[in-house]
């Protein structure tokens, strides 16, 4: 089964378009809880409830081979049904690229990662060529900073466009096996609504609901397809630090279905 297809089956079995990010920090974490361990409780407790789950590399490579172990394990016992979404975010020359996109999809066994555009179509083709697999263009980025490049307006033989809408027709143009999706924030819905109209069916993977604020309702209405699909909502700190306490899988549960109730009622109420 390919990424879509998984990513597909597990938003319909589980009613969803959350995706819970494993972005683990010991400083937030309760005390004398391992990595794994944490992860597999929030693993165990919400797993009824997402559609995906995205670790963001960054948190287990600050933590050196532990954590790159914890990783290994985490991506292990993730449910099969359930994809998982290496959070990278790799760009670099194509030979490099080609290692990077081993390590990511060989090593980790991952089903989806993210990847940036700035070195154009020989940094991302490694990725492209594992057709299985699903590649995230980051396309207009959740923070602050996106708009320093992103929104830099471009010549184009069509007039002048931002640079995130270039990104997105370039990823489509790049399309060929139909498993690239583009990385939009939920911070920026206007820009999400603009790329979801001229990317009817791409799936989108949508940061910044929670702890950076973007708003759900707006994120629902513009994100999802004509099907009320492909729209990957993501949570991180939100979820997995709803309790700073020894109790934090049961308040992730609790976050996590409260989130997921939202995006449905929000769905429901969609006119299409
Ligand atoms: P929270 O802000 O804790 O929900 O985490 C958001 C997660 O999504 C982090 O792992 C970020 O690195 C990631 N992210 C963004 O926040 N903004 C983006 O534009 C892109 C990503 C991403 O690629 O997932």
């Amino acid at each position: 089964m390919n990424f879509i297809e998984k990513l597909t089956n597990a938003t319909r079995k589980n009613k969803t378009l959350l995706c819970v990010g494993l972005d683990p920090d010991p400083k937030r974490m309760p005390e004398n809880v391992g990595i794994f361990e944490f992860n597999k409780a929030i693993i165990d407790a919400t797993s009824d409830l997402v559609c995906a789950y995205k670790p963001n590399l960054a948190f287990y490579e600050a933590l050196g081979s532990g954590g790159l172990n914890a990783l290994k394990q985490t991506v292990k016992y993730i449910p099969n049904h359930i994809p998982v979404i290496g959070d990278a975010k790799r760009g670099d020359i194509g030979n490099t690229a080609k290692a990077y996109a081993r390590s990511i999809f060989d090593n980790f066994n991952f089903d989806a990662t993210t990847v940036s555009p700035y070195l154009g179509f020989d940094s991302v083709e490694p990725f492209i060529q594992y057709q299985d697999k699903g590649i995230f263009i980051l396309c207009r980025t959740s923070n602050t900073g996106a708009v320093d490049f992103q929104s830099l307006r471009c010549e184009t033989e069509h007039g002048y466009r931002p640079l995130f809408e270039i990104v997105a027709l370039k990823a489509s143009e790049w399309n060929t096996y139909g498993n690239i999706g583009l990385v939009v924030g939920a911070t920026y819905p206007e820009e999400l609504r603009l790329i979801r109209q001229s990317h009817p069916d791409m799936p989108l993977l949508i940061p910044g609901i929670g702890a950076q604020g973007g708003d759900l309702a707006s994120v629902v209405r513009y994100g999802v397809n004509a099907q009320g699909e492909k729209a990957i909502i993501n949570s991180s700190r939100g979820i997995i630090y709803a309790s700073p306490g020894k109790d934090f899988a049961q308040a992730a549960r609790l976050a996590a279905s409260s989130l997921r109730d939202q995006i449905n009622n929000y769905l429901s109420a969609r006119t299409p």
